[in-house]
């Protein structure tokens, strides 16, 4: 088996954290009927956003409704009314900034 390096560990789980949040509003009517697969678990809905938010980022202050209503429609460039993957790397990637910044200043004092 191979090792695996961090960074495929944490891409995983990002993807992993996102289908696992995007599929939990699957309704019968949105599964394909031959194969039985929710067809909507690549994307994350307003309700999804906001519980993967408080449960996997501690934002409790999307339990707002103006301020959930700002993040989605912030995030959801193509207007869909839904949140797909690419449209939530863009969030992780602008968390991740500052962040790294802060990083970057520490390794260098
Ligand atoms: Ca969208």
């Amino acid at each position: 088996m191979a090792c695996k390096s961090r960074v495929s560990d944490a891409i995983a789980t990002l993807v992993g954290v996102f289908h696992e949040y995007a599929s939990k509003d699957c309704e019968e009517g949105k599964k394909d009927c031959g194969k039985n697969v929710c067809i909507d678990h690549f994307k994350l809905s307003k309700s999804e956003l906001k519980e993967l938010m408080q449960k996997e980022l501690d934002m409790d202050n999307v339990k707002d409704p103006a301020k959930l209503d700002e993040l989605m429609k912030e995030l959801d460039e193509d207007g869909d009314g839904q949140v797909d993957f690419l449209e939530f790397v863009g969030l992780v990637a602008g968390m991740a900034c500052p962040n790294m910044f802060v990083l970057s200043l520490s390794t260098i004092k």
